[in-house]
């Protein structure tokens, strides 16, 4: 089974993020109440259907004539099928329904007998969700404007010109920055190709941000191509690579994508698109969500056969939400250093911040490292990154666990900073002699379900034994942690630790302040089930006893442990000696 790839960004983190934290006001906690339903509602009034093998277009008028509040507005190809967009027929329903302020339910009547269409073999509304740039607004102030990451005035460097000496500089490597495009006239974007590029924001082939204020996508574009030696502006950190812009922003405040535009994007030329940079997410203030079923089959497809079989490399911003975010965007980084790039209207801007900034740095150094071996999978890049990256000696006050730690791999390892600081000449030197991963093997646990309340003590602990017989895995890659538990109130003041075997603590959930509308302020119960990815175990054996830990913070919220299990992802031969 292909899993799920996320690369994690390992870039440096060099300040604190604000956890100061305002109350919501009425307005916001009312929002928050109608999204907390995960999957239900999603203002959407499309719906996406594939039909079965054989089915024709006159299928879908046939179909369509029996629903007449319908229409088709779109057909479109994603991953070699085709797909039809169906949407509300604005003449035909009430117009609370059409101006988005309620969406098409799963329980609505024509859905539900649309789902029994026997020539339908696909059918899911397309659910919206509110992402935004992960950029900071910051300042301009030109002190702040130098290219510290490449300029070798940092302490700990990234290493880049180090690889461009070996010869290294993301020749023949294709990038796709899905953002809010680019300005393809830009004198420092030269190596960007126009014809490949497409909008689906917009959902035309014009490459170029409709509005100069969305300069985002212009930015992240130079930080990993802008051309070199041009006397203008920044050098990418891969300014050999070729730039295809990927549209699928459209504002910097917020933009409502549907689970249909987001799956075309991360699916767009995979063939052949290498890395897709992603500096975008989720808001994190309330909601949260998770990928509707095509997405899934996008990444899963992706990872199996994008890249003539390599597998597409996805490289996602980790958010710059920190402690007041919600489950969606717990990053492992939060990034406050201030960087210069191309913007909109052939200029040059200083003082970029954010975590946006962050993830094209590691896609440039993954495109070095592609060029110097690119036959590496993506399995291979997670690895190399693992093993390359530095932790030097850099600290994080910001909160809980913030320490350092060797994990059973022997890999130092921080809960926000991962494995370091990415260095480009490790990578490309560990590219060169790397031999491919063994193959990926998956194990899932039994679900234990001990129900355990956390009212007197305040934490539950709860153990799953993996023996030896029965998992074949023995070299941890990633692992995903399902945890489920109910709470009284204040969802957001209850903390998920996991332990493994070798004594790992890694922090699953920490306290999320702005979590479920307000920390001190929510008053309902419910219950939260949650798959959490864990990359801090990378290596480690995982036979033996592996706790969850459940802690709450009792004046306030009382909690119960309902059940949890494991699934493992890794290899039983050693991947490093091959
Ligand atoms: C769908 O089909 C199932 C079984 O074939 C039936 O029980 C159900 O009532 C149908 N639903 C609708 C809405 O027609
Ligand atoms: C852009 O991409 C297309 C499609 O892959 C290719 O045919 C074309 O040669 C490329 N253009 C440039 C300038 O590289
Ligand atoms: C916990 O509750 C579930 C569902 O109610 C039940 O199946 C399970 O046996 C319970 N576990 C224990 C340890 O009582
Ligand atoms: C090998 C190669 O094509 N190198 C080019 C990289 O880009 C610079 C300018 O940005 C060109 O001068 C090199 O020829």
């Amino acid at each position: 089974m292909t899993s799920l790839l996320f690369i994690v960004l390992i870039v440096l983190v060099n300040g604190l993020q604000s956890n100061q934290f305002e109350l919501n006001n009425e307005d916001d906690i009312t929002k928050s109440e109608s999204r907390l339903n995960l999957d239900q509602n999603s203002d959407s009034t499309d719906i996406i259907i594939k039909l079965q093998p054989d089915g024709t277009e006159e299928d879908i008028q046939d179909i369509l004539s029996r629903y007449p509040k319908f229409k088709l507005s779109k057909q479109f190809k994603f991953l070699g099928d085709t797909y039809y967009k169906l949407s509300l027929d604005e003449s035909k329903i009430p117009k609370q329904l059409v101006d988005g302020t309620v969406g098409l339910n799963e329980d609505d009547n024509d859905i539900l007998r649309m789902t029994n269409e026997t020539k339908i073999e696909f059918l899911e509304i397309d659910k919206k969700e509110l992402n935004m740039p992960y950029a900071d607004t910051a300042s301009t102030d030109p002190e702040l404007t130098d290219l510290w990451h490449l300029n070798g005035v940092m302490k700990y460097p990234h290493n880049i010109e180090e690889a461009w000496a070996l010869g290294y500089t993301g020749k023949g490597i294709t990038v796709g920055v899905i953002d809010s495009l680019m300005q393809t006239d830009h004198t420092d974007l030269t190596n960007m190709n126009e014809s490949s590029s497409y909008d689906y924001y917009n959902d035309d082939d014009d490459p170029n941000p409709s509005d100069p204020t969305m300069y985002h996508g212009t930015s992240v574009a130079g930080v990993i191509g802008a051309t070199k030696g041009n006397d203008f502006c920044a050098v990418g950190v891969a300014y050999n690579a070729t730039l295809i812009a990927i549209g699928l922003l459209g504002l910097n405040s917020g933009n409502r994508l549907t689970e249909s535009q987001q799956a075309q994007a991360i699916s767009h030329m995979s063939d052949t698109i290498d890395i897709y940079c992603n500096s975008y997410g989720p808001t994190g203030q309330y909601s949260y969500s998770t990928l509707g079923s095509l997405r899934r089959t996008a990444y899963e497809n992706n990872a199996k056969y994008g890249r003539q079989g390599k597998g597409n490399i996805y490289v996602f911003a980790a958010g710059n939400g920190g402690s007041i975010a919600t489950p969606n965007t717990k990053s492992i980084i939060t990034r406050f250093i201030l960087l210069t790039s191309t913007t909109t209207n052939s200029g040059c801007r200083g003082g970029l911040q954010g975590t946006s900034f962050s993830a094209p740095i590691a896609v440039g150094i993954i495109a070095l490292a592609l060029e110097a071996n690119n036959a590496l999978t993506w399995r291979d890049v997670q690895h190399l990154i693992v093993r390359t990256s530095k932790p030097y000696g850099f600290k994080d006050t910001f909160d809980i666990e913030n320490k350092w730690q060797r994990n059973g791999a022997g890999l130092r390892v921080h809960h926000k900073m991962g494995f370091g600081l990415m260095n480009a000449e490790a990578m490309v030197k560990g590219a060169i002699k790397w031999k491919t991963v063994p193959e990926q093997l998956t194990w899932q646990s039994q679900v234990s379900s001990p129900n355990m309340t956390l009212e007197e003590r305040s934490k539950a602990k709860n153990k799953i034994d993996v023996s030896r017989d029965d998992c074949p895995i023995r070299h941890l890659e990633h692992v995903m942690a399902t945890v489920s538990f109910d709470y009284s109130r204040c969802r957001g003041a209850v903390e998920v630790y996991l332990i493994s075997p070798s004594g790992t603590k890694v922090v699953l959930l920490p306290k999320r302040y702005n979590d479920d509308a307000s920390f001190i302020t929510h008053s309902n119960p419910g219950t939260f089930t949650w798959t959490y990815k864990v990359v801090h175990l990378w290596g480690e054996n995982p036979i033996g006893k592996w706790k969850v830990l459940l802690k709450v913070d009792s004046m306030i919220v009382s909690a119960e442990l309902k059940e949890w299990y494991l699934t493992l992802y890794g290899t039983s031969s050693n991947p490093i000696k091959g």
